[in-house]
């Protein structure tokens, strides 16, 4: 069976309408398939080191003026970036789904995540709070001040592809940073449409009176060599980079060698406990869609199942049901659950994951590719596999719908295996017992950055500080306090009186 779908002229024809011109995605070096089909979509020109360079420069200079204005009127140049992605939403969205295989609520679910950090972000231009702290000294006044920091790398993934940029540089901009984003060389269509749609948001900023900088945000489209450009630079205080533990691993001591902030937001290796009490029609929902969904290339994906034996029957053989009959294909078509994997290279790590799975001892279910008249998409039905222990694969992160499923008994038994991986992103207890769901969240139970009850470890919303510990990376995006991590603390201390009271009672009369 061949196809029809021409998804370079849907392309074109979504980029053109969002304000992209032909030349930025046509004749270049830098190739873009889309991975519903395979087929070559666009073509961009790759940024020099020189010109990125010159770039970094000019972010730092945009900077520099940046700070100056008032925070609440940067929040009003990221409200009318809001309104440009409402208007947006539906093209972009698309254009999320055709460069990353997203189903088409999720590309949607995409663009929204962006208007809710902008609306989150327009709140905070209000709210940079510091404290005022009681002083020893009489006549004395302490606080402490939040300014910005300059202008701030971003390095995105392309499993999100464009919302990771809008948790960063929302708060970046409304923080009174400049932003310089290195997308992921798979996804930078997107990347050129969201920065058509700033450039739009900040022409009518300007119409309105407002004062902005040239280059307040800059693209870089590019390879390795640009994310580590950005990396070394004197001239960018903090690197906020999304990827795998190995990326973290070079980044992270690059940027402490030079003193400099790091916000890493690295693999996700998430497991659900399921415990006697769970309400087992939720849990098989909660499960199916953290495990399947987006193909399993989230990096909150669920990856690894407990279950307690005394519910094991009943609730595996329900999803091994769901895992045979999910809609697997194009995820443009309406009903479509899964769509592909991003590429050749994701399907062959989910082989060899699961012929290592299948030699530690697991039983699988599903895992094959899912033929539909495609050649070049690699689609697969999502993997079960019923492990008799957390061994080999299990510990790893692999970037793909696999889910490891193991039996448990004993309840602290299946806490300590849940903590026995590296990776601490995020994770779930399904359970009725409140006295397990408050160990699973307190001091002793999960030790990642996200806990949840009775839902997946996926789909978090921008309002919670995203991000995990140990190799996860350490990072915390998005709501919350998230915000300091882009700006300075100063601690100031005035003195109106007319002595000089030293700190600590020390005298000191000249
Ligand atoms: C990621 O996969 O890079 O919680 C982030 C979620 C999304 C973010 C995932 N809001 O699944």
């Amino acid at each position: 069976m061949t196809t029809t779908l021409d998804l370079a002229a849907e392309t074109k024809a979504i980029l053109t309408d969002i304000g992209v011109s032909a030349d930025r995605y046509t004749g270049g070096t830098l190739a873009v398939t889309s991975p519903v089909t395979g087929a070559e979509i666009g073509r961009l020109r790759e940024h020099s080191t020189s010109e990125a360079k010159a770039a970094i420069g000019n972010a730092h200079e945009a900077f520099l003026a940046w700070r100056n204005v008032p925070a609440p009127k940067r929040g009003e140049l990221v409200r009318l970036l809001g309104e440009e992605l409402r208007a947006g939403k539906a093209a972009l969205g698309r254009l999320v789904s055709i460069e990353v295989g997203k189903i088409t609520s999720e590309g949607l679910g995409e663009v929204q995540e962006m208007i809710d950090i902008c609306d989150f972000a327009v709140g905070l231009s209000r709210q940079l709070y510091g404290l005022t702290i009681a002083t020893e000294r009489s006549e004395h006044r302490m606080m402490e001040s939040w300014h910005p920091l300059g202008a701030i790398g971003i390095i995105s993934a392309f499993n999100f592809p464009v919302a990771v940029w809008s948790w960063n540089a929302a708060l970046a901009i409304v923080c009174g940073n400049s932003t310089i984003w290195k997308p992921s060389e798979k996804t930078p269509l997107t990347a050129l449409a969201v920065q058509a749609l700033f450039e739009k948001a900040l022409k009518r900023y300007v119409a309105e009176g407002g004062e902005a900088p040239a280059n307040l945000s800059t693209l870089l489209i590019g390879g390795r060599d640009l994310g580590e450009l950005l990396v070394d630079h004197p001239q960018v205080p903090l690197v906020s980079a999304t990827g795998s533990t190995a990326m973290g691993r070079a980044v992270g001591p690059r940027l402490a060698g030079r003193f400099a902030r790091a916000i890493l937001e690295l693999g996700g290796n998430n497991a659900a406990i399921v415990c006697p009490t769970a309400d087992l029609d939720l849990t098989l929902r909660g499960v199916a869609f953290s495990a399947m969904g987006t193909a399993g290339q989230r990096c909150t994906t669920l990856r690894r199942l407990f279950v307690h034996d005394s519910v094991y029957d009943q609730l595996v053989p329900r999803l091994q049901k769901a895992y045979g009959s999910v809609t697997i294909g194009n995820p443009l078509e309406a009903g479509t659950l899964v769509g592909p994997l991003i590429d050749g290279q994701a399907f062959d790590r989910m082989q060899s994951a699961l012929a290592a799975a299948k030699a530690a001892g697991g039983t699988i279910t599903g895992g094959e590719r899912v033929g539909n008249g495609f050649g070049d998409a690699f689609y697969v039905r999502p993997a079960l596999v019923e492990m008799p222990e957390q061994t080999g694969p299990v510990e790893q992160e692999t970037f793909a719908p696999i889910l490891y499923v193991m039996k448990y008994s004993d309840f602290n038994q299946a806490l300590a295996l849940h903590n026995a991986v590296p990776q601490g992103l995020s994770s779930s207890i399904f359970t009725n017992d409140m006295r397990e769901a408050e160990t699973f969240v307190s001091a002793r139970g999960s030790d990642c950055g996200i806990a949840n009850v009775n839902l997946g470890p996926s789909g978090a919303e921008i309002g919670g500080a995203f991000g995990g510990e140990k190799e996860t990376g350490g990072g915390r995006e998005s709501g919350s306090d998230a915000w300091k991590a882009y700006m300075r603390r100063a601690t100031n201390t005035i003195n109106y009186g007319r002595t000089l009271p030293l700190a600590q009672g020390v005298k000191f009369d000249v």
